[in-house]
């Protein structure tokens, strides 16, 4: 998987790209990573990169000429995607980003302060994306987002580890609580089951806890999945058992 990200603020990305998890994919190969500087391609004598709104307003909107020769400086793979992180963009999900994932490229474009001219996103933008309902200052943050949930699928599949697929949102529900050594801290006991070495049960508690906190948490997730559970589970019996541990 390659990303490529037009920024103005490249250096923003320095530790979170040598880092953990992101920095091992990287140094893998399974993930690329470009950036590139927006401010490189401007035409403007004075380095600029951004210019008065026309209609008038506060701020600055960034120009169309420095991003479109950023972004054609190098082909978009065939079957890549361009995406302009934006509050205005459809929300990213898991369901988003395991679609994401199987792209061969995005280009993502960060825009600053008042966000960029229309006429880039109109003729060059595949789609806008959000990471929440909220704004940022810029949308390197949204990028890096976007990077760290899509690398962690891609990484995850190339090295058949199991977490990306077990963890919150990949089933539907929300995570059972972990715990790890030791034992006992502070007077806080690990639940009795999780020491118990019976797998069988542990499963079950951890389904069991799942639920109650998708149940206390995420009701429309709760509903959603009991659904599911309920077209698919003929023995009506079983169920009624399930939902009365709840
Ligand atoms: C992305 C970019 C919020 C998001 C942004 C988001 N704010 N919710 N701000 O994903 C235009 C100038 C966009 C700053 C950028």
């Amino acid at each position: 998987m390659k990303f490529r990200v037009l920024t103005l603020f490249p250096e923003m990305f320095d530790s979170f790209l040598n880092t953990s998890i992101i920095g091992r994919a990287i140094s893998g190969g399974q993930v690329e990573v470009t950036l590139d500087n927006i401010r490189d391609y401007t035409e403007n004598k004075h380095g600029r990169v951004d210019d008065t709104p026309f209609g008038g307003g506060a701020g600055m909107v960034m120009c169309v000429q420095p991003l479109k020769d950023a972004l054609m400086a190098k082909t978009v793979a065939p079957g890549g995607r361009v995406i302009y992180l934006s509050p205005k963009g459809e929300t990213l999900t898991h369901a988003k980003v395991v679609e994401l994932a199987k792209l061969p490229e995005i280009v993502l474009v960060c825009g600053h302060y008042e966000g960029i001219d229309q006429r880039f996103i109109d003729r060059y933008v595949d789609e806008e994306l959000s990471i929440g309902d909220y704004v940022l200052t810029g949308g390197e943050t949204a990028a890096m987002v976007v990077i760290d949930s899509v690398s962690r699928m891609v990484a995850d599949v190339l090295s058949n580890e199991a977490s990306a697929h077990e963890d919150s949102f990949s089933n539907d529900l929300l995570e059972y609580p972990h715990y790890t050594r030791p034992a006992v801290y502070d007077g806080d006991a690990v639940p009795d089951v999780l020491l118990s070495g019976n797998h069988a049960e542990i499963d079950r508690w951890r389904l069991i806890e799942s639920l109650k906190i998708t149940k206390a948490r995420r009701p429309e997730l709760f509903a959603a999945y009991m659904k599911k559970v309920n077209d698919l589970v003929k023995d009506k019996k079983t169920l009624q058992r399930i939902k009365k541990d709840l």
